[in-house]
């Protein structure tokens, strides 16, 4: 039986991620953060589950305490570490900027040095991001420059370089996936896609007359949260470490994400949608799109849920939460 570690497992992808390894027959170890209210609603179906709850261990730990990584990893002898956690807001980061730096960007190597200390054969994943690419213009690819927007494009530089230092340096099987955004019912409730179906969903029910956005010229390569970790899974098998970005390929502007969100209840975004400055970037990282060419030929990775599937699923979920029925 394979044994998994995987920070970030409260979120959007540790929660699909954890789901996926354990039904491939892993032993999946998640960290997780002390926080004064429990914070598990995305991996409590696993742990009350008779058939995956004695494979799924969580352990308290944190990106800015390496003594606890260190300990973890002596501990756990992972075959393979999913590194997922981080302070993953862009916004947020402009206000929370040396935080952000420590967990996302030392935290890696925290993680790092706690594998490499060990002496362990174990595979190592980061989750690296489109957000590395900052204005370099779409489409981008593994070989794009980097030019980060934000003290948190700046951390994944700072991590993802990390990643790649090991790779060379200490032959560690150490990957970095280049996600682009990817989504589903479970994204974090202030991330615009779900921000804007939640609010859909509030305004079809009449609990909600409006939506305040920021900029909603910006474009994103919109993909669908479950498939992209399937991609990172697929890079820890291959048989050797490398660089893979993932995404659809296809860009849409956050107004025209309205208009799908909006349009599938019947509604006109244009009635509902407000500007809000509050919501405007110090900078803005105009447009990411994915070339995923290498993904697909290498890995045999795809996409297959298009961004108005995406809208649908996501307001749908978002409805049925309203209404009870989830
Ligand atoms: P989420 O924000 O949903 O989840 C982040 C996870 O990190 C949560 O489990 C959170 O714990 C945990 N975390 C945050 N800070 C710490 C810390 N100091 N110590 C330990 N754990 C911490 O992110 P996603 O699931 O969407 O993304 C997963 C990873 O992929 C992130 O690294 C993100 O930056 C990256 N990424 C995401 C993309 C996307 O479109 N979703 C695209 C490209 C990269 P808690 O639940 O307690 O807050
Ligand atoms: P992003 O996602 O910054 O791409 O980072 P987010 O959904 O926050 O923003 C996407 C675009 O929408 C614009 N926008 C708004 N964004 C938010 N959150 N709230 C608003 O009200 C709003 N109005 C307009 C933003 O300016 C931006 O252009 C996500 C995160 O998951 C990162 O962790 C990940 O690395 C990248 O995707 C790839």
């Amino acid at each position: 039986m394979k044994r998994a570690f995987i920070t970030g497992v409260t979120g959007q992808d540790g929660s699909y991620l954890a789901e996926l390894l354990l039904s491939k027959g892993y032993e999946v170890h998640g960290l997780v953060r002390r926080s004064s209210s429990i914070n598990r609603g995305r991996i409590d179906h696993l742990r009350d589950d008779a058939e995956t709850s004695a494979r799924f261990h969580l352990h308290y730990g944190d990106m800015t305490d390496g003594v606890s990584l260190t300990n973890l990893i002596h501990a756990i002898e992972p075959d393979e570490v999913y590194n997922l956690a981080a302070q993953s807001h862009v916004q947020v980061s402009f206000e929370l900027p040396e935080y952000t730096a420590s967990t996302d960007g030392i935290g890696t190597i925290r993680l790092l040095e706690a594998i490499r200390a060990s002496g362990l054969d174990c595979r190592f994943y980061q989750a690296s991001t489109s957000e590395m690419f900052g204005s370099t213009p779409p489409p981008q690819v593994e070989t794009s420059p980097l030019a980060p927007r934000s003290p948190y494009g700046a951390a994944k530089v700072f991590a993802h370089w990390a990643t790649l230092n090991y790779r060379e340096a200490y032959g560690m099987f150490a990957a970095s996936g280049i996600l682009f955004n990817h989504e589903s019912p479970r994204r974090g409730e202030n991330f615009v896609t779900r921000k804007i179906t939640q609010a859909v969903a509030r305004i079809k029910l009449g609990l909600q007359e409006s939506l305040v956005l920021g900029n909603i010229d910006a474009v994103r390569d919109w993909g669908y949260a479950p498939e992209y970790v399937e991609g990172m899974w697929k890079m820890l098998q291959h048989d050797e470490p490398d660089t893979f970005v993932l995404g659809t390929g296809v860009g849409t502007s956050v107004r025209d994400f309205c208009d799908l969100a909006f349009s599938h209840v019947g509604l006109d975004w244009q009635d509902h949608v407000k500007h809000g400055d509050q919501y405007e970037r110090p900078n803005e990282v105009d447009g990411l799109i994915a070339d995923p060419t290498k993904a697909r030929e290498v890995l045999g990775w795809t996409t297959t849920t298009g961004v108005a599937e995406l809208a649908r699923l996501m307001v749908d979920a978002d409805l049925a939460a309203l209404e009870g029925t989830a």
